[in-house]
């Protein structure tokens, strides 16, 4: 029998909120603010599941992919259950998918936590994935086909990167007048007070591009002859490197033809090298159609680990904004002008970042920054709750509550009772 510690209490309450929010086969973030299955949400979802049900873990992951669509993307929301507490629903979005959904994708974390929960047992997990791995790779190659500008991953909506109101977009969002947009009726603020959430101006923009995706019928081609909005994007770039080199993994274990990962993963990594922005020194966000800079130090740019990289100059960056904040990693540096500490991806630390920052600090040698910041994420879920996301000058937490991919990454790596860690 394992040990009673301090943290026991708190892995129950995590595996309570996962039941909470499961809704058979698959899981919601949170009650009220977000009713529906959210892609990267799922795949971190699962890591937690891992830890208490395997079966239920595999399940998560396979729900999400009935969503996929004929050209191999999968939907960054599917609305399994009509819900009126969130906008923009199915009507707005209308999605061509074999199940409701939005029309556009989200980081593509999956493959690399299906190779997590595939190490807990490798028997079961080589099972589950003979009908995933396909799957997973034709989205991986949706991407190689849609989404590259000179080998890195775009973004062609704010909602994609998952990092929404993240400054990185802020000149694209400029360069957008949301003409004809119409009225709507947001019902994220009667949920969670508006300070926290993105503001109006970003609304607006983001349901314009949402009405021109639906009126193009979400025709890949058509829509890249004309791109309004177009960011190639650290978050999408270093994640697709990972779950590259993941599923490349779990192929060779399964005995899959993996020859076209190689090429791919050769391509992302050149992709990577044009993140870097020399004047910053630092992995960026770059605007495709102004050429421009985001000149934005975010936890997005401290994902290279994750994928691989290990770039000069990366380890004193990451050591300067930590040193700025009592709780790591905020998703923008706190010396930039644009840093709210409250406002959702201009601030605030979120727990599923710290995973994959902290699990490719470790990988790449740098175990006491690893630790330290799994600890620090276990210290803040602990005294502050298992919110959306946190203010990481003080804690307080943000956003929804009992949130399911905090409760996630608390059982899969942060407690100290985690075998992911
Ligand atoms: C839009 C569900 C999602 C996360 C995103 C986060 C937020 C949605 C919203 O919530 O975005 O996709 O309505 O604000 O930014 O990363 O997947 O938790």
């Amino acid at each position: 029998m394992r040990d009673l510690t301090w943290a026991d209490p708190f892995d129950e309450q995590a595996r309570e909120i996962l039941r909470r929010n499961d809704k058979g086969r698959y899981t919601i973030p949170t009650a009220g603010l977000y009713p529906y299955q959210w892609n990267w949400d799922s795949a971190f979802a699962a890591i937690g599941f891992a830890e208490f049900d395997l079966d239920r873990a595999w399940r998560e992951i396979e729900t999400l992919f009935e969503g996929q669509w004929d050209n191999g993307m999968v939907p960054h929301i599917l609305f399994h259950v009509p819900d009126e507490g969130y906008f923009p629903s199915h009507d707005v979005w209308k999605g061509t998918g074999p199940v409701a959904s939005s029309g556009i994708s989200q980081p593509p974390v999956a493959a690399a936590m299906a190779r997590q929960i595939f190490e807990r047992d490798p028997e079961v997990g080589a099972q589950r994935m003979a009908g995933l791995f396909d799957k997973m790779v034709a989205w991986h190659r949706w991407f190689i086909n849609w989404r590259l500008d000179r080998g890195a991953v775009c973004i062609t909506h704010p909602w994609e990167a998952g990092r929404d109101n993240a400054p990185d977009w802020d000149v694209a969002m400029a360069a957008i007048t949301p003409e004809g947009v119409g009225d709507y009726k947001r019902r994220d603020t009667s949920h969670v007070d508006s300070s926290m959430r993105p503001t109006k101006y970003d609304y607006d923009r983001y349901v314009w591009l949402v009405q021109r995706g639906a009126r193009m019928g979400w025709n890949e081609a058509l829509m890249l002859e004309d791109t309004p909005f177009r960011v190639a994007d650290p978050t999408m770039t270093f994640t697709l490197l990972r779950s590259m080199r993941d599923l490349a993994a779990i192929g060779r274990i399964m005995g899959r033809d993996i020859n076209d990962f190689t090429g791919w993963i050769a391509t992302l990594e050149e992709g990577a090298a044009t993140l870097w922005n020399d004047d910053l020194g630092c992995y960026d966000s770059r605007d495709v159609r102004s050429g421009t800079w985001a000149n934005a130090i975010s936890n997005a740019s401290f994902l290279c680990w994750y994928a691989g990289l290990d770039t000069a100059g990366m380890r004193d960056i990451y050591a300067n904004v930590q040193a700025q904040v009592k709780y790591g990693v905020p998703s923008l540096s706190p010396q930039d002008d644009r840093f709210d500490s409250k406002r959702y991806w201009r601030g605030p630390v979120w727990g599923v970042m710290n995973l994959m920052i902290g699990l490719g600090l470790t990988e790449m040698g740098l175990e006491a920054e690893g630790e330290a910041l799994r600890a620090s994420t276990a210290d803040l879920i602990a005294e502050h709750g298992f919110a959306e996301y946190f203010d990481p000058m003080d804690g307080s937490p943000a956003g929804g509550s009992s949130f399911t991919w905090t409760a996630a990454i608390w059982l899969g790596w942060a407690s100290p009772n985690a075998r992911g860690k």
